[in-house]
């Protein structure tokens, strides 16, 4: 029985020009709307929608989380295998479903494809070859063929100019690790049935945890190519098929993968993560206001913010907690302006990034200055009054003033200032405490030399506290 109906995989209706719509937004003849449908059904009958993750390119298919009615990341230009090769890594029963044109794929991220292919992560990847980058206007493409005339190339490709077209599956074909790469067409009816039968078999080895596959699809860009549909494809058949040679690479079995990564399995380190502790998690969770607490801890590079954040994630971790670290600094190697973003939740953490803290931890005033805005209402700021000067502006949140760097001074050392700060965290907010600093933060210090000194910091901090209590 022949069904005409749209694979569940896809949303009902697309949302992206506006509410109902049931058109796509590429051009007419695109080849992306008909790889869409082939990916969609293949998700659908396997029934994986669910599971699978999308990889969504700069290029035209940036937009593909408005049409699957999965989970989707829109990457950095290029960088879809190397953001697959996380997900994976974290969430190996996911299928990742990384979708590229030959402009994301075949230029900026070619380096990431390369060392992709070459590890054999279990991904498949989808390759769209229209010879042109669509998304911009028609420039030239690592794969436009010689001759081929575009936006920036008015006179034709020219090999000596511009050099010979990148043949991607070929290139990956010279590689031991992956396990299935096919070049297919979408210039015949036959064609994208074969197209059709790749892709499954490209997820279908996924499923099967096998390796690396990869279909590089020849598609029709109508648009910049300047044709009409119809012609786009007679002209894909009669010149891009005679230089990409459509047929299979390469179809061996692989070694299945386990699945599971050295460090899954190494037992020192799941005891530090306290990942095998699950009766201490039970009853050590804490509950947190709305189950998740985000913390912004800034000021300058060399001030420890950064040790200071990964100690707080590595103790609500210990605490049986999910927890995010996310470094972000200035340009300059020492002194520039540096920020930490730690989120502690109950269940897991949909974004590391904080933009909008519940606890803001400020050693600086650029820092003060920048965050203090950002604050949830209701929030805590807790400032280092010994190199603040300046008042809290907010009357919507808790404030708490304590001159840390003196106190680090009394203790014996300035950079423990933000230990001390952190001291104070946990004093106020109580989701870590600091028998639980005391025990994580040797294994946060990479120098033992200064253990003693931060544990002294830490004490002055409870001491600081209870004498002063907000
Ligand atoms: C870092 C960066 N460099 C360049 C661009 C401009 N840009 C957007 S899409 C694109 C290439 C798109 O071509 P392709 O990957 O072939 O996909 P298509 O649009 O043809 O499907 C480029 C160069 C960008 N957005 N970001
Ligand atoms: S510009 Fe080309 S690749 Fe992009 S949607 Fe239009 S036809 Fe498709």
């Amino acid at each position: 029985m022949i069904k005409h109906q749209k694979p569940e995989a896809f949303y009902d209706t697309f949302e992206r020009k506006g509410p109902g719509q049931k058109t796509t937004h590429y051009c007419p003849g695109c080849g992306h709307g008909t790889v869409h449908k082939l990916i969609g059904e293949a998700l659908s009958d396997f029934d994986i929608a669910d599971k699978a993750v999308f990889l969504a390119p700069v290029g035209c298919g940036v937009f593909i989380y408005y049409y699957f009615n999965s989970a989707s990341i829109q990457c950095a230009h290029g960088r879809a295998p190397a953001t697959g090769t996380a997900i994976k890594r974290v969430h190996d029963d996911s299928i990742v479903i990384s979708y590229q044109g030959d402009g994301d794929l075949g230029g900026i991220g070619a380096s990431e494809i390369v060392h992709a292919a070459n590890r054999g992560e279990n991904l498949t990847v989808i390759f769209i070859n229209n010879a042109i980058y669509g998304m911009t206007g028609g420039q030239m493409a690592p794969t436009t063929l010689l001759g081929q005339k575009t936006k920036t190339t008015p006179f034709g490709r020219d090999k000596d100019i511009d050099g010979m077209p990148l043949r991607i599956s070929e290139l990956l074909n010279t590689m031991e690790a992956p396990v299935f790469i096919e070049r297919t067409t979408l210039g015949t009816p036959k064609g994208v049935m074969n197209t059709r039968k790749a892709i499954r078999k490209a997820i279908q080895n996924q499923k099967d945890k096998k390796g690396f596959s990869f279909v590089e699809i020849l598609a029709p860009c109508p648009i910049n190519w300047k044709m009409t549909p119809v012609d786009a494809r007679k002209w894909l058949r009669e010149n891009l098929e005679k230089f990409y040679e459509v047929k299979n690479f390469r179809d061996k079995d692989g070694e299945k993968q386990s699945g599971k990564y050295p460090w899954m399995e190494n037992a020192e380190l799941l005891e530090l993560l306290d990942i095998v502790k699950e009766k201490d998690k039970q009853t050590t969770r804490k509950t947190i206001k709305n189950g998740e607490e985000k913390v912004k801890i800034a000021g300058f590079g060399g001030q420890g913010i950064m040790s200071v954040g990964v100690l707080l994630s590595n103790c609500a971790i210990k605490k049986g907690m999910e927890s995010t670290w996310l470094p972000s600094y200035g340009p300059e190697m020492r002194g520039g302006t540096a920020n930490a973003s730690v989120v502690i939740a109950e269940e897991q953490i949909g974004t590391p990034v904080v933009d909008y803290p519940d606890t803001l931890i400020t050693m600086t005033i650029p820092a003060l200055n920048t965050f203090e805005k950002n604050v949830n209402p209701g929030g805590l700021i807790i400032v280092n009054s010994s190199l603040i000067n300046r008042k809290v502006q907010r009357d919507d949140v808790n404030v708490y003033y304590v001159p840390a760097t003196e106190l680090a001074n009394k203790v014996g050392l300035t950079a423990t200032a933000a230990v001390i700060m952190l001291g104070i965290y946990a004093q106020i907010k109580g989701i870590i405490d600091t028998d639980i600093l005391k025990l994580i933060l040797p294994q946060s210090l990479s120098k033992a030399k200064y253990v003693e000194i931060n544990l002294k910091a830490i004490d002055a901090a409870e001491e600081y506290y209870k004498n002063n209590p907000l």
